[in-house]
């Protein structure tokens, strides 16, 4: 008993002293709340247009380019076993030799049209462009430092053109900003000493220049997707990063940041110590899903995925599993489902090039996109119990339910059950609503739609399923079954 009260003592004193007193929500004991000037300044979701436009994207491109390209992820013929874009921090390649590869950066066959087209025959709705990584290269010409595209032999900007095209294709466009910086000469991992400290401060200073220069230069912005935050030193600047994201707020009314950028007072992340959300979605879905509907907390999210396991730049050889377009379609339904977006990258060459399995991907994904958007945009989480045939998601406007099928069964037989009543007024296909299904009830709330097994599709397909007794908030009008 002493040993137990001498344990719970312990486990309170370090939670204490580490700071970090996590919120009790659990339906018996009330929601304990402390005290902080920089934690959460919002509950629940954002509601505005320029979030609701978010919310609708359902499927993002990703682009990681930069002077890492030009390595291809090897160096004096060795090759380098992780993401090509942090071989800066490998000991097989001195650090001087990284920061002189911009001196060869020349994408001469960089055509931003072109790439905004294919991102669009794609379907995306939204591109995230790294306009620094971790190495501190900036793609477009910054005022604040001379290791910036300017300084290659290409010389002009990358970023400007990329956001004419892509808005030209009606493709929103998001700026990726690595906080982490290896090239600045005040960036620091820990601050142990007041040299340290006296060097971050004027890396701080340089952050937000820089932050505020991307907006200044490119004001159509929709959003900035911040990285390199989680080290020690950046935990320690709650005061400093939330009065930087309150200037960019007021910068861009409606602009969108993610989970990924401020600390709070305790130097908690993503959430706060009192385990709210701090920014417009949570940013902490990389290369991974949420399981389940209780995994996102009733937050917006994003995924970004690469194709293979870990290689967001370009590398030369993608060694390991390379997710086909049928893993990341459904990955991105998976995504909508459970009310997220799903971000998917790429990694062009030196010369500004998509490799080949890049771009077959475009050509795969795109034509399943041509067919089934509509499952897709738009559309979110439904409350039916989830089958084994694949996943439902729901059109938030017109409350038309989409059964997206990956594994059919080998009887043809694909089960709908249903939280209460509910009324399936017409069901079909989506590629072509002639077809038209009869669902038999096999229990109440509960169906079989018969799929004919002939004529099986050799992709995942969609049957849209229209319901007058439910409503375009989400089926609220449903009757529960007496039991
Ligand atoms: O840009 C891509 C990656 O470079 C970046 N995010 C995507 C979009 C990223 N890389 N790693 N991380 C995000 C997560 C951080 C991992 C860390 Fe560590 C674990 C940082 C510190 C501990 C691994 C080990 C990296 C440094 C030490």
């Amino acid at each position: 008993m002493r040993l137990r009260n001498f344990t719970l003592g312990a486990i309170l004193m370090l939670a204490l002293v580490g700071g970090k007193v996590m919120a009790q929500t659990s339906e018996n004991s009330p929601r304990t709340s402390i005290e902080l000037e920089h934690g959460a300044h919002r509950l629940g979701k954002r509601t505005d247009p320029m979030m609701e436009r978010w919310r609708d994207y359902g499927l993002g491109q990703f682009i990681h380019w930069g002077v890492y390209s030009i390595t291809a992820g090897k160096w004096e013929g060795k090759d380098y076993p992780g993401a090509s874009s942090w071989i800066r921090s490998w000991s097989e390649m001195p650090g001087e030799d990284y920061d002189q590869l911009y001196k060869q950066f020349d994408p001469e066959r960089f055509d931003p049209k072109a790439w905004a087209k294919q991102a669009k025959s794609m379907g995306a709705k939204y591109m995230i462009i790294t306009a620094k990584h971790h190495d501190g290269f900036c793609l477009w010409p910054s005022e604040f430092t001379d290791y910036d595209i300017a300084s290659t032999p290409y010389e002009k900007d990358l970023i400007g053109p990329m956001v004419e095209a892509y808005e030209a294709e009606g493709i929103d466009v998001y700026l990726y900003f690595s906080v982490m910086d290896w090239n600045h000469p005040g960036f620091r991992t820990e601050l142990k000493t007041s040299e340290d400290r006296e060097a971050y401060e004027e890396f701080k200073t340089f952050t937000r220049n820089q932050i505020l220069e991307l907006l200044e230069r490119y004001p159509s912005t929709k959003g900035l997707w911040f990285d390199g935050t989680w080290d020690a030193a950046w935990k320690e600047q709650a005061g400093f990063a939330d009065k930087l994201e309150a200037e960019m707020r007021e910068m861009i009314p409606g602009i969108i940041i993610g989970s990924r950028f401020r600390p709070d007072d305790y130097g908690n992340r993503h959430f706060d110590s009192n385990g709210d959300l701090m920014g417009d979605y949570e940013q902490g879905w990389e290369r991974k899903l949420p399981k389940t509907i209780e995994d996102v907390k009733g937050n917006d999210w994003d995924c970004v995925m690469t194709v293979p396991e870990n290689q967001w730049g370009y590398h030369y050889d993608w060694k390991g599993h390379v997710k086909t377009s049928f893993e990341l379609v459904e990955m991105l339904v998976k995504s909508v489902s459970l009310n997220g977006n799903f971000v998917l990258n790429f990694g062009p060459d030196r010369y500004g090039e998509f490799r080949n399995e890049e771009r077959q991907l475009f050509k795969e994904i795109g034509d399943w996109m041509d067919v089934n958007q509509e499952a897709i945009y738009a559309c979110g989480y439904l409350d039916w119990e989830k089958q084994d045939w694949g996943y439902y998601t729901k059109d938030r406007e017109t409350g038309k339910i989409y059964m997206v099928v990956f594994n059919m069964p080998i009887n043809g037989a694909l089960r709908v059950k249903t939280p209460g009543k509910v009324q399936l007024d017409k069901v079909y296909e989506l590629k072509d609503p002639s077809k038209v299904f009869t669902p038999e009830e096999i229990h109440q709330n509960e169906f079989f739609i018969h799929y004919s097994t002939e004529k099986a599709s050799n992709s995942p397909f969609v049957i849209v399923i229209e319901s007058s007794s439910m409503d375009a908030e989400g089926g609220k009008t449903y009757q529960k079954a007496k039991t």
